[in-house]
């Protein structure tokens, strides 16, 4: 579908770098199949402020050699421990770009949001290494065009990490065929942009409870879904809150929106504590702020709710309208519940940019 295309310019040193923003999903991607093919459509806001900032300088082999060369610096520094993960990324894309082999590439990247915040960098980083490849392959070629293609990024960035394909464009992008959702794909996010007035300007407050490496990755999360005993209901389960959520972004019904989104996020953790081996990603004080959230929420009929990630820190959603209640409600009542008081506020945002 994406084939690699013809390299028809000489050129010895090029450098290329863009800014993707990680995503939060609403419908959540749990369980897939060889190689990266979600085992339900999932959809998510974009995000603003958490991003991964990358660049790549590319310099011409004298001779091509068949092997993938790079360098990898985090903040500055060579980072020998993030290479074994990225030139898996390169094999895995290789059918799709035919220079990754003739060039030397030093990349050199950086989140904004804080180190081991317990927030993943996988969609953010791999989008931006997704958007540096696909745009040096359209500089190198003829097919140079304006604009980043970014259906082939978002294919691409797919294969580093499944949630990486949804970090490339906002407000929000959908990726997994669902029936009723025309032009949805497993193999590349589509952007979502059907959406009431109320959710462009979304916000995501993102409470930093438990910042430790987790114990369970993400990627053993997702084998585990294989021999689940509850697979087959939790795949129905998404398929139908997407149906659902797609009419309600429509037309901003905030109670069902509520409704649907925290129970994907609890059953997302039902499905870590239901699993063989069993395990628990969320803490005390992930349960203490939900029953904080609800509890807010039934005094001041304020539509403040919660989505989980995999792991233990929660992300409070909630209109722009209501920001300065919201916030003075964390900065009272929920606070206490954040290593060191960190939280990072977050909303809707556009995708990548490129970086000069
Ligand atoms: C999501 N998550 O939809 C779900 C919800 C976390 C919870 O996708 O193995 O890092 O790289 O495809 O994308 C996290 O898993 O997994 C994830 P890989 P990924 O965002």
């Amino acid at each position: 579908m994406f084939k690699p295309k013809e390299i028809t310019k000489v050129i010895d040193n090029i450098s290329i770098g863009y800014s993707a923003p990680s995503n939060i999903a609403l419908i959540k991607y749990w369980g897939k199949y060889p190689i990266q093919i979600p085992a339900n459509p999932s959809i998510s806001f974009t995000l603003q402020n958490c991003k991964t900032e990358t660049f790549i300088e590319a310099k011409k082999k004298t001779k091509p050699t068949n092997t993938f060369d790079i360098e990898v610096l985090v903040d500055g520094k060579i980072r020998e421990d993030f290479k074994p993960k990225i030139l898996k990324f390169f094999e895995r894309v290789e059918p799709y770009f035919s220079f990754l082999k003739t060039y030397f590439f030093k990349i050199k990247t950086h989140n904004t949001f804080p180190h081991s915040s317990g927030i993943a960098s996988s969609a953010s980083g791999f989008a931006t290494l997704a958007s540096c490849l696909v745009r040096l392959e359209q500089l190198l070629s003829e097919n140079e065009t304006e604009n980043l293609d970014v259906q082939k990024t978002s294919f691409v960035a797919r294969l580093g990490s499944g949630s990486a394909t949804r970090s490339l464009s906002g407000p929000m992008m959908l990726w997994g065929k669902h029936k009723n959702i025309e032009n949805s794909q497993d193999e590349f996010a589509i952007p979502h942009t059907d959406i009431a007035d109320v959710f462009k300007t979304y916000q995501d407050v993102i409470l930093l409870v438990d910042k430790g490496q987790k114990q369970v990755s993400s990627s053993i999360g997702h084998e585990l879904m294989q021999n689940h005993p509850f697979a087959k209901s939790r795949f129905e389960q998404a398929y139908k809150n997407m149906s659902a959520l797609i009419e309600i972004l429509n037309n901003g019904d905030l109670d069902k929106f509520i409704s649907i989104t925290e129970n994907e996020a609890l059953s997302l953790h039902a499905m870590m504590m239901s699993s063989q081996p069993y395990y628990i990603l969320i803490k005390p004080k992930t349960l203490n702020i939900i029953e904080q959230v609800w509890e807010f929420r039934k005094s001041t009929k304020i539509p403040l709710s919660f989505t989980l990630d995999a792991g233990a820190n929660v992300h409070l959603l909630f209109p722009k309208s209501h920001k300065e209640r919201v916030l003075e409600f964390i900065n009272t009542s929920l606070i206490g519940y954040c290593q060191n008081e960190q939280y990072i506020c977050d909303n809707i945002g556009q995708g990548v940019i490129p970086l000069s």
